[in-house]
């Protein structure tokens, strides 16, 4: 039986609520998610989320949907599983900066390399927060941080341009506090048909005071009120790489390439869930006496 969701975004808490510190910028990233949710509109059988460790993945407690709580830079990996095996699923990996361009880069280079239809929530904070605060791949070069105390030695990560560069089809940053951008386009990110990747700025008051609410207000700008359209990758790459503000929106969509499960012969029959499996194994076990 379909069991729908949902008029009211409420109605997807669990009675566990969160443990975040005040003023994180989970709370708003999870509000945009409900709503997003909400205005999708889907059987709650149709969504799976994959939430990685960290203060961002503790959302696995507060939401009731169907999930799995992965290892710290896993969660990628079975989230393509998912998609595999059912590709009717509207799939979603929660993760943080850390677990997503640190422990678990292989799995976000590789991945969108396939074009897997999934779509990757990044709650960007430039620190491991859960740990209590060492740099992360996003760590701007000289900050000082606990693992760092005379200031970072390393040059900081692009997830933007490297996303752009490895063939992603769906590119947009967004800003944890600018809810109804951030619906929109975590909306746009899920429905998209391919790899999606939606970097979000979330502050963390805790371990990164300095990247506040006016930090991001001098620092950012909307791509839209810059007239940006989407239009070559080549223009989305010059927004990617820009150093004087941080650009918010999609950078880059390519809805024509086709996702990993309409390429390839056998699941492009269907998903694997709906295969039953007519083979007789007698003859490769043979192989192996
Ligand atoms: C394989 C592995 N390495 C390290 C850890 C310890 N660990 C847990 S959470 C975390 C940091 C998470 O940082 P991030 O992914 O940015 O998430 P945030 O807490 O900032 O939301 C680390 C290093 C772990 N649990 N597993
Ligand atoms: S440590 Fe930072 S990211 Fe973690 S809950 Fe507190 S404010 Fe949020
Ligand atoms: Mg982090």
């Amino acid at each position: 039986m379909t069991e729908n969701i949902l008029t009211d975004p409420t109605s997807l808490d669990t009675s566990i609520r969160p443990t975040w510190c005040p003023g994180c910028g989970n709370f708003s990233i999870w509000l945009g998610l409900k709503q997003a949710l909400t205005k999708l509109n889907l059987p709650k059988e149709d969504i799976i989320l994959f939430y990685d460790i960290g203060c961002s993945g503790n959302m696995s407690d507060f939401n009731k949907v169907y999930a799995m709580h992965c290892l710290h830079g896993r969660a990628i990996p079975p989230a393509v599983g998912a998609k595999l095996a059912n590709h009717n699923l509207k799939t979603i990996v929660v993760i943080g900066d850390g677990g997503g361009y640190g422990e678990g880069l292989t799995h976000y280079l590789n991945e969108m390399r396939g074009n897997h239809d999934i779509s990757i929530f990044v709650h960007n904070n430039h620190r491991y927060s859960l740990t209590t605060g060492q740099m992360s791949p996003t760590t701007a070069k000289g900050t000082k941080t606990k693992s760092t105390p005379s200031g970072s030695i390393e040059q900081e990560l692009n997830p933007m341009a490297l996303a752009l560069s490895n063939h992603a089809t769906f590119v947009a940053r967004e800003l944890a506090t600018a809810v109804p951008q951030l619906i929109q386009t975590m909306v746009d990110a899920i429905n998209h048909p391919g790899f999606a990747v939606v970097d979000i700025l979330q502050p963390c008051m805790v371990f990164n005071p300095e990247m506040d609410a006016v930090w991001y207000r001098n620092n950012t700008v909307r791509l839209t009120d810059e007239n940006y359209q989407i239009a070559t990758k080549q223009a989305a790459w010059e927004q990617a790489t820009r150093t004087e503000k941080l650009p918010l929106g999609v950078f880059w969509k390519d809805d024509q390439k086709l996702p990993y499960h309409q390429e390839d012969a056998v699941l492009k029959k269907g998903p694997l869930v709906d295969h039953s499996l007519n083979v007789d194994i007698a003859p490769i076990l043979e192989q192996f006496k």
